[in-house]
């Protein structure tokens, strides 16, 4: 791979620019029916929406909070009750002593951490092993059940892995369970899990479970499940704990997460998908539209985004598929990165180029974009889909949306 154009694909600049150079060179091809051959191509397509920035700022994100009321509206009193300022934050560390007819041999740890004996691990405590552990990159935060992303963050923090270790040694350990506050309420609770080898030996190359505590360079606001959030890279948002307060070792072999009992996936990872953006009902004819959207490289990689067009007022439109562009990496992440991280300090980056290793990063998302031109009058549907590593086209190989909303989605606009 050269370094110097290691992903020669559409820019952050040339999306921005959508005219005409995108609409003479249009890729449209959508191929089929509908196209006007002699239609004029003006200088200014349709936009469907601009491709947002990619690291969505932390009061952006679309929130899915559970809670009566939702940590994140408490203040005053009432937050430091709940320890979730960054003086009262603390986490609790223990084994599970709940009676289980499926468990022979209790858990345990040697040094639990505990608020009843001053134990509990506080912030300071965290922020100094993150001076020597401390791990930070790009992903996307998407949940299991809603059909697009919910925001892209810079995360930085500790790989649980090394906190775990502050608990001495582990024994019959083969699930861990943690959550975040609550309000005590036991209905509230919101639970997730990983096994033991998922938290404690992270392959090579890959990326740790990890306790965040910074967003986007500051610390992670209350919105957001500061100040210390789990973080799971390969996993649905359902992993990804807020307002972190109590890890649980378990001998409980199964996914005891509070998202399994509505009928979802435990175990399913992100699935790599692509997301259409809303076009607008109706088009000039004549006018290019550009059509965009946003694609998530899941567990398998992303191969390829690819698009087709049809005439929904005609039946024989036969579906034909096209690729899209990828909106190419910056190519100076300086005027991406927050002040003072630097892109080779990111997992999933080359450490001595600088360059991300795969592009779109593991589970981060990147914009698609398609002009479509020359349209005929008449009424369209677009699709969009993602082709992973392995050449399995959305929503394959995940056709249950329990395990990972991925459907194929559709716009529909009209050329008058
Ligand atoms: N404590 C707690 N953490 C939680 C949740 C929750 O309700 N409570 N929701 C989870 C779900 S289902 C998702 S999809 C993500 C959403 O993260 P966001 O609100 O930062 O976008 O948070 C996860 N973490
Ligand atoms: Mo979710």
């Amino acid at each position: 791979m050269k370094p110097s154009t290691p992903f020669p694909r559409l820019t952050r600049r040339d999306f921005v620019r959508t005219g005409s150079v995108l609409a003479a060179t249009a890729v449209a091809s959508a191929a089929n029916s509908g196209r006007a051959a002699d239609a004029p191509v003006t200088a200014n397509p349709v936009a469907a929406s601009p491709p947002r920035p990619l690291l969505t700022p932390a009061d952006k994100f679309r929130d899915v909070s559970r809670g009566k009321p939702v940590p994140h509206t408490l203040k005053g009193e009432a937050l430091l009750q709940a320890r979730l300022t960054p003086e009262t934050w603390r986490l609790e560390i223990a084994a599970d002593a709940t009676p289980n007819p499926a468990i022979k041999d209790q858990a345990g740890l040697t040094q639990p951490l505990t608020l009843a004996d001053g134990t509990a691990l506080d912030l300071p405590a965290l922020l100094k092993l993150g001076q020597q552990h401390e791990v930070k990159f790009l992903k996307a935060m998407q949940c299991l059940n809603i059909p697009a992303p919910l925001g892209q963050g810079l995360w930085e923090g500790v790989p649980l892995r090394e906190v775990l270790r502050l608990c001495g040694q582990l024994r019959n350990v083969r699930r861990i369970y943690y959550w975040g506050f609550h309000n005590h309420d036991p209905k509230q609770l919101f639970q997730a899990s990983l096994t033991y080898s998922q938290a404690m030996e992270t392959p090579p190359g890959e990326l740790p479970a990890f306790l965040a505590y910074r967003l986007n360079g500051e610390p992670i606001p209350l919105v957001r499940g500061g100040p210390v959030r789990m973080v799971i890279p390969w996993a649905h948002g359902f992993k990804s704990i807020k307002w972190l307060q109590r890890i649980v070792v378990t001998n409980d072999y199964k996914a005891n997460d509070t998202y399994a009992e509505q009928n979802n996936d435990p175990e399913a990872p992100l699935k790599t998908a692509a997301y259409l953006d809303n076009l607008p009902a109706k088009v000039p004819a004549g006018q290019p539209v550009f059509a965009t959207g946003l694609v998530i490289s899941g567990l398998s990689g992303l191969k390829r985004v690819e698009y087709s067009l049809s005439r929904s007022d005609a039946k024989d439109a036969a579906e034909q598929w096209t690729e899209a562009q990828l909106e190419a990496p910056p190519a100076d992440w300086r005027t991406v990165l927050p002040a003072g991280v630097f892109a080779r300090q990111l997992l999933g980056f080359n450490p001595q180029t600088g360059q991300p290793a795969t592009w779109p990063l593991r589970y981060s998302m990147i914009s698609w974009s398609a002009t479509l031109a020359r349209l005929a009058p008449g009424k369209y549907a677009l699709r969009a889909r993602a082709v992973d590593l392995n050449g399995f086209a959305q929503p394959e190989p995940r056709p249950v949306q329990k395990a990972g909303r991925n459907a194929l989605e559709v716009r529909e606009f009209e050329v008058v």
